[in-house]
């Protein structure tokens, strides 16, 4: 393999020290973890938001906050939580630190360009966080951006868009970075179907990214110049056409909710073997089924659109296709399913997460089919419903795993362990709180309550205040849980190189793990989930 001694490796190591020596950095492990401490900060900061929107929301007339702050506040929510969180989370953090362990390689492909994706994160983090404080004041068009109000809202919206614009390129950078790297620097052995399964949730990912991304990039530029010059091609009293704008839109945010779930989905694909001491049940169908997602998540996008105007034929189709996406998705629990049936299944904190997110996740997915049959969506749309539906998809989905796979890797990361009773304590609390907080949800949906409202008609009170009880409970079990890993990290029992029994590449390697990772390149030889004392 000679693109793996080809790569130029670290090529500041010794010549900076200190905060410099992270700045500068090309180390993959390294980008991972500067990712991981800004993505911490922004969930932080949007959770913190949505608890002063629950606040607001817990008792009917104003609590806390003007109508209009209560717009910003949804709006920057969203911005933070979707293009900062929940969008780039796992690809950017584990993918950026596993994927080229997981393959036997020194780092990725590109380094440089890797930094310069967490440079562009960064700025565009930045841009988004100054709309706020500018002159016209914090955005307040929710994270959708709809036109035509996206085009005359006087509020900072074009600094929101731009933000959205340079995340896009990074998202971009990224996803070219790992499609290369997965295709030059596998190590000797390593087949395409020896891969881990993580992997080829970040594959499948990586080529949403750059397929997607750059439609929702012009189309938000489309939109900056229409605010500023007034072009009409969105505007409806300039000729444009607002629905157009929805349907480019969700050409690319539809795909984008399978970059959320891809890559958490192959991170379940990893812990579930692992702590049922199994080789997986379903390997090819497991990976084939990623790329069927990522695939058939571009023929959907219409699902959003149901009450637009749209013409009938393509609501029907729209609707079957949305059906179709349960398949391939169907597939992946089957298989988990049946990799644990008569496993010796250890309950540790990343299992017990991963137990919980098939309980939240399918919830979410079967509501989805509410919102996917054309009579029901037309009941529920924009309503809490919907709210409760994508929390508990994206939420309960890529955000329980990203704690979950905190825990399931930290050890290797950090080369220390954290306290299994309080970690369990914390997700368990966490998982309650979840569920109070966004069940009521579906039920006031239903009944009619609107999404984005800061205020509601008395009738719903009981449910809006079970929900603020619940975002309390929620928010301690994940306090809990940050507070277990900072403690751990602080003064954690040291790790050893294979914790859970784990048997993919990361766990024949050193905790943390070396600067180049393997001191000399691997040649693979077994499947990826091949247990030595396995059944199978
Ligand atoms: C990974 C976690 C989360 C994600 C991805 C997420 C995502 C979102 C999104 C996309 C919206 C829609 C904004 C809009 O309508 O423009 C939203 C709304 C909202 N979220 Fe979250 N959220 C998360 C966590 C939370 C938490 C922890 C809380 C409460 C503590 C919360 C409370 C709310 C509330 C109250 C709304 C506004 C509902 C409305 O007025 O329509 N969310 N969230
Ligand atoms: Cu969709």
């Amino acid at each position: 393999m000679e693109a793996v001694n080809n790569v130029s490796y670290l090529e500041y190591k010794g010549k900076h020290k200190g905060i410099l020596g992270w700045l500068l950095t090309t180390d993959h492990k390294r980008i991972g973890l500067m990712y991981l401490w800004a993505m911490l900060t922004f969930f932080l900061v949007a959770m913190t938001i949505g608890f002063l929107m629950r606040l607001e929301l817990i008792s009917p007339g104003e609590t806390l906050m003007k109508p209009q702050t209560y717009n910003a506040l949804f709006t920057l929510h969203g911005v933070i939580m979707i293009f900062l969180f929940i969008i780039p989370g796992i690809p950017a953090v584990f993918g950026n630190f596993f994927l080229p362990i997981q393959l036997g390689a020194k780092d990725v492909i590109f380094p440089k360009l890797n930094l310069l994706s967490w440079y562009l994160y960064i700025i565009g983090a930045i841009l988004a966080v100054a709309s706020l404080f500018i002159g016209g004041g914090a955005p307040d068009t929710g994270w959708t951006f709809y036109v035509p109000y996206s085009i005359r809202s006087t509020s900072n919206v074009t600094y929101a868009l731009f933000a959205a614009f340079i995340l896009g390129f990074s998202s971009i950078l990224t996803g070219i970075n790992f499609i290369t790297t997965i295709h030059r620097m596998r190590a000797p052995g390593m087949t395409w179907f020896k891969m881990p399964l993580f992997v080829w949730g970040l594959y499948s990912t990586a080529w949403i990214q750059i397929l997607a991304t750059p439609v929702v990039g012009i189309t938000l530029i489309l939109v900056i110049l229409e605010r500023t010059l007034g072009i009409g091609i969105f505007d409806p009293a300039l000729g444009g056409d607002p629905i157009l704008y929805q349907h480019l839109f969700w050409i690319y945010s539809h795909p984008a909710v399978y970059i959320m779930i891809l890559p958490a989905m192959g991170i379940v694909s990893e812990i579930i073997p692992t702590f049922s001491r199994k080789n997986i049940f379903g390997y090819g169908p497991i990976a084939m089924s990623s790329l069927a997602i990522a695939f058939v998540g571009y023929l959907v996008w219409g699902h959003h659109m149901f009450t637009s105007g749209i013409s009938d034929t393509s609501r029907a189709i729209f609707s079957l296709l949305t059906f179709l996406v349960a398949v391939p998705s169907g597939v992946k629990i089957f298989n988990w399913v049946a990799t644990m049936y008569k496993g010796s299944i250890e309950v540790r904190t990343p299992m017990y997460m991963v137990l919980g997110f098939i309980f939240v996740f399918s919830i979410g997915g079967l509501t989805g089919l509410v919102l996917g049959s054309l009579s029901t969506d037309i009941h529920v749309t924009d309503t809490y419903f919907v709210v409760a539906h994508f929390h508990y998809v994206m939420f309960g989905g890529m955000g329980t795993i990203f704690f979950a796979a905190l825990f399931y890797w930290l050890p290797k990361m950090f080369g220390k362990m954290y306290n299994e009773k309080a970690a369990n304590i914390g997700a368990t609390i966490f998982f309650i709180g979840f569920n109070l907080l966004y069940f009521p949800m579906f039920i006031i949906g239903y009944l009619g309550m609107p999404r984005r409202y800061y205020d509601s008609l008395p009738e719903f009170q009981i449910y809006h205040t079970l929900s603020t009880v619940g975002s309390w409970v929620l928010i301690t079990g994940i306090l809990i849980m940050i507070t277990t890993i900072v403690i751990a990290l602080l003064k954690g029992r040291k790790a050893d190189m294979n914790p859970w029994g784990g048997t993919t590449l990361e766990w024949t390697i050193p905790s943390p793990p070396p600067v180049e990772n393997f001191n000399e390149i691997p040649t693979v030889t077994k499947g990826p989930y091949e247990h030595e004392y396995s059944d199978k």
